[in-house]
């Protein structure tokens, strides 16, 4: 039973700031650290609550404001199989957050115990962990204080990467049945990939070693772990490593930083030569942008679009020479946002989707393949594959040599890969892999398609939520007649391609536009931004 009482006593402790309403997004709750105190307090509650329902299952919470700057935070919720909260719960969330008095949480609480039908006999287990943020302790007491209020069972994990934590959460309850999905411990997971790694590029030519920027941020210590494990396999060169330096995480570095300006961390200027591989993580590493330098000495961005062309295209091959390729088909899920050349690249090997913004949509979709691909441009992605195709990969008996070792392989891949979210350190060995067995440099993967010149502007207008879209975000149905005008320019400009989407994030509007030069994609989204504004 819930002891009310003990709840109401903690609660006092943590007092929701009366002018402010919180709303559980795409990325959980995010905003300043310093208004977050007692929306830790409730996520740990709510925490406790899910897990009760789910039959005693750990829960995960990961505290973390991801690529945003230092002085944000955040929270969000991992779900039983590691998967982000289902979505009916997000509602819950808010709900709690928002109550006014300790009373209305008490309310609040019940309310949800009723109609999720909770089984309060049932045990809570919670584990949590946090990013290198300053206002990371102060926010985890309060979220202890919301997991002892509930009477959870706490692990905490300290400081971790969000996709650790979700591998975690999956170990954790996948322990001692078929399905276990590895050690469920930081080493675990470190063993997992980099053996997986190894096993993976064994035999082939050790690549040249790779910068990697750590944006400061918690990114560093997975670096610095990993790197001794993968030996000679792989040699990294970390690069902003300083996570205790007040300011510094994300500030000028980091893979929004790159994908945004399109341009390299200063800081990575003197270090970074010309032929040389380099990649960023973001504050939280479960992004990934990777770059190099050419011989003209011009910086390129290797993105989200071009891992997922590169990544896709292996694996297609792979399950060809395993013979595979009547039982095992493979998709990829993009968003609006994915480069028109990457889209036409995928879609003349492979059925491509594309579904709206925010990573549980794109993970969702690629559920529904044998082998899902999904990546955001902006650097978030991951591959899933089905519970049939891990089967078959397990059971099938190849016939020649040729089709063992690409079984093999594939097998290999699914340990490699973090399946339950985005992770910037696997996808970063997958990549790794990938260019060892192309043969590839920067210039040759960058070669796979030619990027069509893009804008991304951002409007700040009056309501956001006037404007409404469909199709994956790519029709705008609100204001009315506002999609004719985009038409009509868009049709004006060569190659020319553009949608407007409410922010799920920020209280703006985003454009983006294409074409076959950068001037008319400039101009395309500043025209379209003025059609918005
Ligand atoms: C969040 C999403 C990310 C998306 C971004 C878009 C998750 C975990 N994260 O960071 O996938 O690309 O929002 O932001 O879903 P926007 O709505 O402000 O453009
Ligand atoms: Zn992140």
């Amino acid at each position: 039973q819930l002891q009310l009482q003990e709840i109401a006593r903690l609660s006092n402790n943590h007092p929701k700031p009366a002018h402010l309403r919180y709303q559980y997004g795409t990325a959980g709750f995010r905003t300043l650290a310093s208004v977050l105190d007692s929306v830790l307090f409730r996520v740990g509650i709510l925490a406790g609550l899910r897990s009760r329902k789910l039959d005693g299952k750990t829960i995960g919470v990961m505290v973390t404001a991801s690529h945003n700057p230092e002085e944000d935070n955040g929270v969000k919720l991992v779900d039983t199989r590691g998967e982000m909260l289902e979505a009916s719960w997000e509602a819950h969330a808010s709900t709690l957050a928002n109550a006014a008095t300790t009373d209305d949480l008490i309310e609040a609480i019940e309310a949800v115990v009723r109609s999720a039908r909770i089984d309060l006999s049932k045990p809570a287990r919670v584990v949590y962990g946090r990013d290198t943020r300053p206002s990371g302790p102060a926010l985890v007491a309060a979220l202890d204080d919301g997991l002892t209020a509930v009477g959870a069972e706490i692990r905490n994990a300290g400081v971790v990467t969000t996709p650790i934590l979700h591998y975690l959460v999956r170990a954790i309850n996948t322990k001692g049945t078929k399905d276990a999905y590895g050690d469920d411990s930081e080493d675990g997971y470190y063993d997992k990939l980099s053996g997986a790694f190894k096993r993976l590029v064994a035999g082939k030519q050790t690549p040249s070693p790779l910068i990697v920027d750590c944006a400061n941020g918690v990114g560093a210590d997975a670096i610095n772990k990993i790197s001794p494990q993968l030996g000679e396999s792989l040699k990294l060169m970390p690069h902003n490593t300083s996570t205790s330096t007040p300011g510094a995480l994300n500030n000028s570095c980091g893979a929004d930083y790159v994908k945004t300006l399109q341009r390299l961390p200063p800081s990575l200027a003197n270090h970074l030569k010309a032929g040389q591989r380099g990649c960023s993580l973001d504050g939280d590493a479960d992004r990934l942008m990777y770059f190099y330098i050419d011989e003209r000495n011009q910086f390129r961005m290797l993105d989200g679009d071009k891992i997922a062309a590169l990544v896709a295209g292996f694996i297609v091959d792979l399950v060809k020479t395993a013979n595979l390729d009547s039982n095992v088909k493979v998709g990829v899920v993009q968003t609006a946002y994915a480069n028109g050349s990457s889209t036409k690249y995928l879609a003349e090997r492979l059925p491509v989707r594309c579904v709206p913004t925010g990573v549980k949509h794109l993970h969702h979709a690629a559920e529904r393949f044998d082998v899902g691909v999904y990546f955001e441009a902006n650097g978030h992605g991951t591959v899933l594959f089905s519970p049939g195709t891990q089967e078959i990969l397990a059971t099938h008996e190849p016939t020649t040599p040729a089709q063992s070792t690409a079984l093999n392989h594939l097998r290999n891949l699914t340990q490699l890969i973090n399946q339950t979210v985005g992770d910037a350190i696997s996808d970063m060995l997958l990549v790794e892999a990938v260019l060892a067995h192309r043969s590839y440099s920067g210039l040759e993967w960058d070669s796979l398609y030619v990027d069509l010149p893009n804008r991304l502007v951002k409007v700040v207008v009056e309501d956001r939520h006037a404007f409404q879209t469909e199709d994956a975000e790519r029709v705008l149905v609100s204001p009315k007649g506002l999609q004719n005008k985009i038409d009509d320019l868009v049709r004006r400009h060569d190659g020319g391609r553009s949608f407007v989407r409410p922010s799920g994030t920020e209280d703006v509007v985003r454009v983006y536009a294409e074409a076959a030069i950068k001037s008319q994609a400039d101009e395309l989204a500043f025209r379209v931004a003025g059609l918005v504004y």
